[in-house]
């Protein structure tokens, strides 16, 4: 039997008071079953990708060991935004009270109606990859080069760490 995969999940939030949105999503991601979470990143606030006129974002990484498979966790992550009043309006990149997105799951492609993984934002986010830098500095994405090399192409944007 294989051991547990070592998965990253990437939190935001603009709406409904972000920094209580992101704690409150942190305290749930440690009750997921099968699943430890090992670190966290730094939050972050990022100016908003998407529609103008929506709130700056608050973003972080964490890094997650889990048995469970790719999909029962997105069922997870998908229950813990509905928790937190997460409306679907249809409206791609509009604002949300909770975003959990499965970045990486160990080295798995992944390509279904439900889920692509690695996720493809991943690559090119600010607030994506600074914070991925906070927890995992060493990481190699597969096929896209090291951390550090994303991280050299992609501007900061005026991200910045918040104090907590
Ligand atoms: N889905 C497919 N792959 C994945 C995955 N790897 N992880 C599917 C999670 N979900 C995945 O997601 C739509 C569907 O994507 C899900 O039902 C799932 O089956 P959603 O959360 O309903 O929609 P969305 O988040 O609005 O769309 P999308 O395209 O996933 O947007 P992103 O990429 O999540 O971006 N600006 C800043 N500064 N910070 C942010 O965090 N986030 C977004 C959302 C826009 N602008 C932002 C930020
Ligand atoms: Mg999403």
């Amino acid at each position: 039997m294989l051991g547990p995969v070592r998965v990253y999940v990437g939190l935001g939030s603009n709406l409904s008071d972000p920094l209580y949105q992101l704690k409150q999503a942190l305290g749930a991601l440690r009750l997921i079953p099968r699943t430890t979470l090992l670190t966290q990143s730094r939050l972050y606030r990022s100016q908003p990708m998407g529609p103008a006129g929506q709130p700056d974002y608050l973003n972080a990484i964490v890094c997650l060991d889990t048995s469970l498979d790719a999909e029962a966790l997105l069922d997870q992550l998908q229950a813990i935004e509905l928790k937190q009043g997460r409306i679907r309006t249809g409206q791609r990149w509009g604002p949300r009270t909770l975003d959990l997105d499965l970045l990486l799951y160990g080295e798995y492609k992944i390509d279904t109606p439900r889920l692509q993984v690695p996720h493809p934002g991943l690559y090119v986010r600010n607030f994506v990859l600074y914070p991925l830098w906070d927890i995992a500095p060493d990481l190699v994405l597969p096929g896209q080069g090291t951390l550090a090399e994303l991280i050299a192409r992609c501007p900061n944007d005026g991200l910045e760490v918040i104090a907590e």
